[in-house]
């Protein structure tokens, strides 16, 4: 790779305007306008890859990035489901939400303790799969890529696993949370491999700013 500290971001969605900000509230000067994919900071050896939220643990785990900002969720995810080499550098904050266990009001589940031998919908097959191990519990995943909250109106599961922040989804879907199984919030990674000493050297100092930042926006 080259010689410039690669940082792996999300381009658009909910992760990216609060890390483009940090960023340059850390005095990186960059513009994202326009369709790039890696766009070049003006006034540090830094490059920014703008890419999906899922491909940002991969890219730095198989050295496509040095660091990355992604959710805490989708990392924990990734470490249990794929051979990830990528580790927690710092925690940044933003982008709170919560995974929870959620069912209809008056339905079948309403605890923990109703889940065995019923059929849970996710996109995250493996921190609800370590849940449910760790209790004890054995249940069927269904796994789907999106509109999960469905899942029980239209009869492919009892319960649901998915991410929640107001709770106006699942409100607006009839559904109740019953159980938290993993806190997240945006984090900064990097990979478990040796950086060149010029790019460790930035990357310590670029730490001490996200630092200064974070701690000054507390
Ligand atoms: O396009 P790309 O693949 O990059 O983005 P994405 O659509 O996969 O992800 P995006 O931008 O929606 O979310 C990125 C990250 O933001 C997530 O991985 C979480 O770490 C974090 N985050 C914070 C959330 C939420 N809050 C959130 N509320 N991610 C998703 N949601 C969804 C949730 O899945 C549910 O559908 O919002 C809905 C619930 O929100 P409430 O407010 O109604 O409770
Ligand atoms: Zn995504």
């Amino acid at each position: 790779m080259s010689d410039r500290l690669r940082i792996a971001l999300q381009k658009k969605g909910r992760l990216a305007d609060d890390s483009f900000a940090l960023l340059k509230a850390c005095g990186l000067r960059f513009s994202v306008r326009g369709g790039s994919l890696l766009v070049r900071v003006k006034n540090m050896p830094i490059d920014l890859l703008l890419v999906r939220d899922d491909d940002i643990a991969s890219f730095v785990s198989n050295d496509a990035a040095d660091i990355g900002i992604v959710g805490e969720n989708v990392l924990v995810e990734e470490q249990l489901t794929s051979a990830l080499d990528a580790q927690i550098a710092m925690k940044l904050g933003f982008s709170r939400c919560r995974l929870c266990l959620a069912s209809p009001e008056r339905g079948s589940v309403q605890s923990a303790a109703d889940l065995s031998g019923t059929r849970i919908a996710t996109t995250y097959p493996g921190v609800t799969g370590r849940f449910l191990k760790e209790r004890g519990i054995s249940a069927k995943l269904v796994e789907m890529k999106g509109a999960v909250e469905l899942a029980p109106s239209i009869g492919v599961a009892e319960s649901i696993c998915d991410l929640v922040s107001t709770g106006a989804t699942l409100e607006a879907n009839g559904l109740m949370a019953f159980e938290t199984i993993l806190e997240s919030e945006a984090v900064l990674i990097r990979s478990a491999r040796d950086m060149s000493p010029e790019k460790a050297d930035l990357f310590d100092k670029l730490m001490r700013r996200v630092e200064g930042v974070i701690k000054s926006t507390d």
